[in-house]
């Protein structure tokens, strides 16, 4: 099967006419615009699943933290976590009044979709890197200040985090999601150590429980630059680990261990040269992840916005 991650978006025509100007916040709160952008993709590429359109940040803004989405940047928080009375900010979430539209167009999708629909939420370590960070950020001082010096302040920021995760991964399955992604996306900049003491308990805990209330739904965890990362990775609890496009998938394959299937990895710049450039690359891709079950292809990481759509169409169709 292949999907890409960030199918939906800026690459796409249509999106853009959909979509409008103003807050993404805005158009992930009606549910028939949100049931359009995720099936978009899908109709046009032929992709054999759906991401759900939402953000990783909707938990945390509808419980009232505080969180926008600029245009061009991405999450910002006017006042970010910072001491231990901020915790006071991060209450439990109750899908069906918090995120009631969340509910609704996974409902509308997963009656209108012909291809499962995949769910997602935002890891603990990535949520909690824009809450305390402000926004995005290229080398998580802050936050890795605040994991060392504040170790019970950081125990209990990820732990609210994870219920905030599970809760809302929880609602996704109910509504009718077939699958859900958890997007650590930033844990790479962490050793693997600190992966492994600070934010690998909360993740097993967070797949350890939706396998207990959802014993049949396939879980993937995905982050960029983990390649040092892979082993702790394959042992949180999820079918999947993502692979992004620095570790060929053979190598991953070893890195993950038996038992573990993998996604990925075409580098997504691969789709912005030629077709002929693209087709090999993802041929590469196809060989390196051998004929083992288990594969999901993908791209490394999410479609640039500058892709021209008919690449990825092209790459759909080698794929089958
Ligand atoms: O307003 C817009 O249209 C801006 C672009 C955009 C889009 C299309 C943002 C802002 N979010 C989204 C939707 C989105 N976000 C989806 C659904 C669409 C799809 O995948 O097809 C998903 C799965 C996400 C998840 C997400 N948001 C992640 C994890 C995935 C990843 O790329 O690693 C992250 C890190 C975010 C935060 C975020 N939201 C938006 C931006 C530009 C960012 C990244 C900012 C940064 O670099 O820190």
């Amino acid at each position: 099967p292949v999907w890409f991650m960030r199918q939906a978006g800026r690459s796409l025509p249509e999106y853009r006419a959909a979509r409008g100007p103003g807050s993404i916040l805005d158009a992930i709160a009606q549910p028939e615009l949100v049931a359009e952008l995720t099936r978009q993709p899908v109709e046009r590429y032929g992709t054999d699943a759906a991401i759900f359109f939402s953000d990783i940040v909707v938990p945390v803004a509808a419980i009232g933290f505080g969180v926008d989405v600029a245009p061009g940047t991405g999450p910002v928080v006017a006042d970010p976590f910072r001491r231990k009375e901020d915790l006071q900010r991060l209450r439990p979430l109750d899908p069906a009044t918090d995120t009631p539209y969340v509910v609704d167009a996974v409902a509308i999708l997963a009656a209108q979709l012909e291809v499962p629909l995949i769910g997602f939420a935002g890891g603990p370590f990535t949520v909690a890197s824009y809450l305390v960070e402000g926004g995005p950020s290229k080398n998580f001082a802050t936050i890795k200040a605040l994991m060392h010096a504040e170790p019970l302040i950081w125990h209990e920021l990820v732990e609210r985090l994870t219920d905030l995760a599970l809760a809302s991964l929880r609602s996704q399955l109910d509504a009718g999601a077939s699958a859900v992604q958890v997007f650590d996306s930033w844990a790479g900049i962490l050793t693997p150590r600190h992966y492994r003491e600070l934010v690998l308990p909360a993740t097993r805990r967070l797949f350890a429980e939706l396998a207990e209330s959802h014993p049949d739904a396939p879980t993937i965890l995905f982050g960029v630059g983990t390649g040092e990362l892979l082993a702790p990775m394959a042992t949180a609890g999820s079918n999947v680990v993502g692979i992004d496009w620095r570790v060929p998938l053979d190598e991953a394959r070893r890195r993950v261990g038996p038992g573990i299937a993998v996604q990925g990895n075409l580098d997504p710049a691969m789709c912005l040269t030629t077709w002929e450039v693209a087709a090999a690359e993802t041929r590469e891709v196809l060989e390196r992840a051998g004929t083992e079950p288990g594969h999901v292809f993908n791209l490394g990481h999410g479609v640039l916005p500058e892709t021209d759509p008919a690449i990825l169409e092209r790459v759909v169709e080698l794929v089958h």
